[in-house]
């Protein structure tokens, strides 16, 4: 793998993957994402993995699709390439993963960024959907994930100037979870996976899937599959382990099973 740099830690369950494109920014051209997409299904096979997280250089995060590959391209083309397929296999990740993001996170990047489960961004990092200003629009789910996260009126002022805005205003938007000093931000991206791996992965991988499908869903559609997924937790030994541990006064010790 050229462009993605995956290191795991088993001890603590967390893995890492680097995106690994630093002279162009981390642009997200079709190897990368599809060793990315690659990497991401090993690691959901891999039981010993609870917590992924996902990150560039200090520089970017990712500078959006690359736009060398694209330029050129028909609106065929860029329909028999089917980037489409490519994202969805990345979102179709079904473990906790976490953005750690310093940089340009730009087009692409700050989509890829929203696909990620929670963001801690430096204080460094820049977060934009800038197609408008190559004559596109945002296509990797900009248009939705970005309205849901930050709202209507400040979505659309940044699809339509393309104007980037940066890690302070994106805490005040809510679109990232905290903003820390640039040495620190992978540290506290760590940090926060360690928190999450120490939960039941059982427990953690059926209250992400029902956070998710607020999203994706109605309200009531929603509130049936949180509690479909609540009962479930019930048939793992996490459970009763979580409870029992409570009851006795000692730090639990989920098996993920
Ligand atoms: N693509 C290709 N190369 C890029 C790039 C990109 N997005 N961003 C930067 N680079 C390259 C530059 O060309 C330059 O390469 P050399 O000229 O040195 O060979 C190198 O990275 C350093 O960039 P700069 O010299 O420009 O560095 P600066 O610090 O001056 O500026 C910048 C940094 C991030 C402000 C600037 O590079 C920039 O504006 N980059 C483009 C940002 C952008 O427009 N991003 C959106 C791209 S469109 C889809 C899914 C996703 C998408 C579409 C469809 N489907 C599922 C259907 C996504 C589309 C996009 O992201």
């Amino acid at each position: 793998m050229d462009f993605i740099k995956v290191t795991s830690s088993y001890e603590e369950h967390i893995a890492l993957i680097e995106l690994n494109r630093p002279k162009e920014l981390n642009a997200l051209n079709l190897q990368l994402m599809q060793e990315l997409a690659d990497s991401l299904e090993t690691l959901n096979q891999d039981e010993n993995v609870r917590v992924i997280i996902l990150t560039g250089n200090e520089k970017a995060f990712a500078a959006g699709a690359d736009i060398k590959q694209m330029a050129e391209k028909s609106a065929i083309d860029m329909l028999r390439i089917d980037q489409l397929t490519l994202w969805n296999r990345i979102r179709n990740n079904g473990k906790p993963l976490i953005a750690a993001v310093s940089g340009f996170a730009l087009g692409g990047g700050c989509e890829l960024a929203m696909i990620c489960d929670m963001i801690i961004a430096s204080e460094t990092a820049k977060f934009g959907q800038p197609e408008i200003r190559i004559g596109v629009m945002p296509g990797g789910g900009g248009t939705q994930r970005l309205t849901r996260a930050v709202g209507k009126a400040r979505a659309m002022e940044m699809v339509l100037t393309g104007k980037f805005i940066s890690a302070d205003e994106a805490l005040s938007y809510g679109l990232v979870n905290r903003v820390v000093p640039v040495e620190m931000y992978l540290y506290e991206a760590v940090s926060l996976a360690k928190d999450i791996a120490s939960m039941s992965p059982i427990a953690a991988r059926l209250a992400r899937e029902a956070v998710n499908r607020s999203f994706e869903t109605h309200l009531d559609e929603g509130l049936q599959f949180e509690r479909k997924n609540y009962y479930l937790t019930y048939a793992s030994g996490d459970q009763k382990e979580g409870m029992r541990a409570f009851l006795e006064k000692r730090k639990p010790d989920f098996k993920g099973e």
